[in-house]
Parts: structure tokens; sequence; C-alpha cells
């Protein structure tokens, strides 16, 4: 039995990413429905709208899903909490360490799975008792560290004895074989899940990411020490002229604060931060979240079916 499954009990080991803004109650509830792993992303909201979505999101489905904790939002404090209340089972959690709030979920038996950047992270978490970890790649949408999933994802695997769940550019059912091979139990998806029926986010976003081709998607942001993923625009353009200019990493912070609302809520994909990883350029339409999950199984099955043929040269 696949680790990640009987852990979370859910039936297949196809996690849906945290994305801010847009990961709500209703993409979370779908993916869970479909059998994956849904996830609400807190992301910089206050825990009220965290509660709320939680509640909507139990309605909506009876089966397991998630919460991630984004851990510079100043909020965090709050919506750690606030999964203890509403009885969340699974926490994700994302850029940072979540090590002072690992002994009250516990407590409450809920599982903590890190998102991690490299091998000594991994270990560290581990060390502080997550239940597995996520291993992101920076193919990855949003915020990334410097590595790929192809060489973090083995040497994770190879580092620490809990489960590994490997995220950044898987979009398909190869990508899904690929990430199994190299030694993950399960994989996160994040920007194929933008073009669910499901996903809430503005149209004008899901167009971008249908029209984004495979060098569209930039980071932005490597001399702040916070390197983001987005989709080119007038925005990145912007951004790398100031770079390039030598302005302070503060004040380029402050030319991403409000960014990510303004793609996600208003449509404004010109000069928002359109978030996604580098696997845009694949994605040629929307789909329902069942589609989606059943693309992945089938296309997984059918590689695995048919690997004997990858050997096709003497050895
Ligand atoms: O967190 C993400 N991706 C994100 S978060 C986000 S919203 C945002 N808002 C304001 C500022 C920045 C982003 C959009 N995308 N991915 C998970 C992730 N976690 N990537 C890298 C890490 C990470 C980095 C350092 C995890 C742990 C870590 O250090 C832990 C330690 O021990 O210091």
């Amino acid at each position: 039995m696949n680790p990640v499954c009987e852990m979370l009990g859910i039936q297949y080991p196809i996690f849906q990413g945290a994305m801010a803004w847009i990961a709500n109650h209703a993409i979370a509830a779908a993916v869970s429905e479909a059998g994956g792993l849904g996830i609400i992303a807190a992301g910089n909201a206050p825990g009220e709208w965290l509660r709320e979505e939680i509640r909507k999101c139990k309605q909506k489905t009876k089966k397991p899903f998630g919460v991630n904790i984004m851990l510079l939002s100043p909020f965090a404090d709050e919506v750690a909490q606030i999964v203890i209340e509403e009885k969340v089972k699974i926490v994700t959690t994302g850029a940072g360490n979540p090590g002072k709030y690992m002994k009250a979920w516990q407590e409450n038996d809920i599982k903590v799975i890190p998102v991690v950047p490299s091998v000594a992270i991994a270990k560290r978490m581990e060390q502080g008792g997550a239940d597995a970890v996520i291993v992101e790649g920076c193919e990855a949408g949003g915020h990334i560290g410097e590595l790929t999933t192809m060489v973090l994802v083995p040497q994770v695997a190879d580092a620490v004895k809990i489960p590994v769940i490997a995220a950044g550019g898987i979009g398909d059912g190869r990508g899904f074989a690929a990430a199994l091979v190299l030694g993950a139990d399960a994989i996160q998806v994040g920007t194929r899940f933008l073009l669910a029926k499901e996903c809430e986010v503005h149209q004008n976003y899901k167009d971008r990411v249908i029209k984004a081709t495979d060098i569209d998607a930039v980071a932005t942001g490597r001399s702040t020490g916070h390197p983001v993923r987005t989709l080119r625009n007038k925005l990145t353009r912007e951004y790398n002229k100031l770079e390039k200019q030598g302005v302070a990493p503060e004040e380029l912070e402050k030319i991403g604060a409000g960014a990510l609302r303004a793609a996600v809520v208003d449509g404004d994909v010109v000069n928002g931060s359109v978030m996604a990883g580098q696997i845009a350029g694949m994605f040629t339409k929307e789909q329902t979240t069942n589609e989606i999950i059943n693309d992945y199984l089938t296309e997984l099955v059918d590689i695995i079916e048919n690997s004997k043929t990858l050997i096709n040269f003497k050895i």
C-alpha cells in the first residue's frame, strides 16, 4: 500500500498544491472528492477567512483534506491555532520552518508535511517530527528554492525515512512516473489545477496560463533572497529593470505586495503577479478536476505497463 495514501486515508497519491489567494474550499473539495488530497491555502489571509473555508470544505466533502500555512504570513500564529480548533487533520507548510507549531499540532493528531527546498532542511524537518516532506523543485510557481525537482527528489529520498511527495514541474502522467522512479511516494500538482473548472481563479489568469510557452515562467527577485516564479508580463519586465538598476530589496518587495491579488481576483495579468510553474507551457485547456486526476492515473498506468519498451537498445 502506498505510504502516503495509507497515512492520510486518500485514494490516490496526488496532492493539490496550495496556491495563495487561489486554493480555496472549491478546488480543495473537488480534488479530495476525486480521490486526491485537496489543500486550502491560508496564504496571507486572516484566520476567520480560513475558518469559513474549512467549514465550507467540510460541507462539500467528507473525505480528508489539508490546510497549507504560509509561514511568512502575518497571520501564521492565528491560522496555526485555527486548524486545531477546526479539527483539520493534515497541515502542509511553506516558506519557512514550522518548528514552533509542531508540538501543538502533534498533540492534536495533525499530520504535518512541510515543503522543503533542500536535503538539509528535509532532514531538520524529519528530526523535528514531520510526518512526510514535500520536496519542491524550482520548476514550481511562486516562492521557490534553488534546486530542480530532478536533482532534489532522489537526494531527499535517500536522506530521509519519512515519505516524500515530489512537487514542481509535474504536469502529466510522465512527470508522475518520473517522480515515482526518482524515489517519491506521491506528487503535488499546482499549475495544472489552475485550469480545473472548479478552480475559482480569474478567467484572465487561466487564459494567460493556457497561452504560456515553455520559457514564460520566469523567476524574479533572486537578489532579494526570495525568488518568485511568475509568467512574464509588464510586472516582471519592470521588476527586472529595477533589479538591474540596483534598487534596494525592500523597495523591490513592495512591488510584489498586492500584485498576486490583482492577478487572481481582478484578472490584471499585465501588472499583476501571475504565479505559475515552468510546466505551464504544456497545458492547452480547462478540464474538470476528475478529468485531470484521471489523466494522471491513466497515463501513469500506460507508462508503467509499457516500461519495458523504454530500453530499446542492447545492454
Ligand atoms: O511557499 C511556497 N510557495 C509560495 S508561498 C507564496 S505567497 C508569498 N507571499 C509573500 C511572500 C512570498 C510568497 C507563493 N508561493 N512554496 C513552498 C516553499 N517553501 N518553497 C520554498 C520553501 C522553503 C524555503 C525555506 C521552506 C523552508 C525554508 O526554510 C526552512 C528553514 O528551516 O529555514
